[in-house]
């Protein structure tokens, strides 16, 4: 995925989302945590100051990659399989957060209201213009999605650090595809397949009632 030396190519990241949906419109783990994966490693070339979130997402990737490396892996092959596989074996904490370690169920439920904000964030660059901020842009869509799940706290800290996220054009010249108008370009290409897991997964959590789980 790398791109040059130091560099992530954003959109091979991506692309990576496109190959989350199977012939029967469920959602493969693998590519699922790879495109994650991705994300991450795009953002810690953004610095240190998102080290915070990084730290976070790499947990919760870690906690699927077991549970993918695990002998149950095969009920992990797809987020409809686990869903499944979870809730028949009563392996969920439905009021509070227990003792056993997190289920796949709550962690993926994290990923995925971080795919909303990912969402609204591409959505949002792709129709700003030169003189748009990626800061704003990117509060703005913190605020809509993650932060009515986050206390306080993070919420203050995750808003801090978007100040240092660079200008508008350096922000797309980041992502490793070319001029900004090939970013965005990009981006337009690479949005559907991301609202398109996203809506599925929303559509199964909501189907099992699993959009709150702590
Ligand atoms: C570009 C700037 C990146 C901004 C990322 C926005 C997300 C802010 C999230 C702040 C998370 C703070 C750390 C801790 C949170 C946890 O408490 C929370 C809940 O977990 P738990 O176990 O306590 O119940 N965790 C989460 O909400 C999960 C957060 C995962 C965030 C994953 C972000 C991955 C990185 C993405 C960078 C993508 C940049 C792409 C830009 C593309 C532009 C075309």
């Amino acid at each position: 995925m790398a791109n040059g030396d130091d560099g992530v190519c954003l959109k091979e990241v991506l692309v990576t989302f496109q190959s989350c949906l199977s012939d029967q419109q469920e959602i493969l783990m693998d590519p699922y945590i790879a495109g994650w994966k991705g994300l991450v490693r795009f953002l810690n070339t953004l610095g240190a100051i998102f080290s915070f979130i990084s730290k976070d997402a790499v947990a919760k990737i870690q906690i699927m990659e077991n549970y993918r490396s695990s002998e149950q892996k095969s009920q992990y092959l797809t987020l409809q399989s686990m869903v499944k596989y979870e809730l028949a074996n009563n392996l969920m904490d439905l009021k509070k957060q227990g003792n056993h370690s997190p289920s796949g169920c709550r962690t993926i439920l994290r990923l995925h209201r971080a795919l909303r904000w990912l969402q609204l964030f591409l959505e949002s660059l792709q129709v700003s213009t030169e003189d748009s901020s990626t800061a704003a842009l990117c509060a703005e869509a913190y605020n809509a999605s993650l932060a009515n799940h986050h206390p306080w706290l993070i919420r203050k800290t995750a808003l801090l650090s978007f100040y240092v996220l660079p200008a508008r054009n350096d922000f797309l010249e980041l992502m490793n595809v070319g001029t900004p108008a090939d970013a965005v370009a990009m981006l337009e290409e690479a949005l559907p397949s991301i609202s398109k897991v996203y809506d599925i997964t929303q559509a199964l959590y909501a189907q099992h009632n699993l959009l709150d789980i702590p």
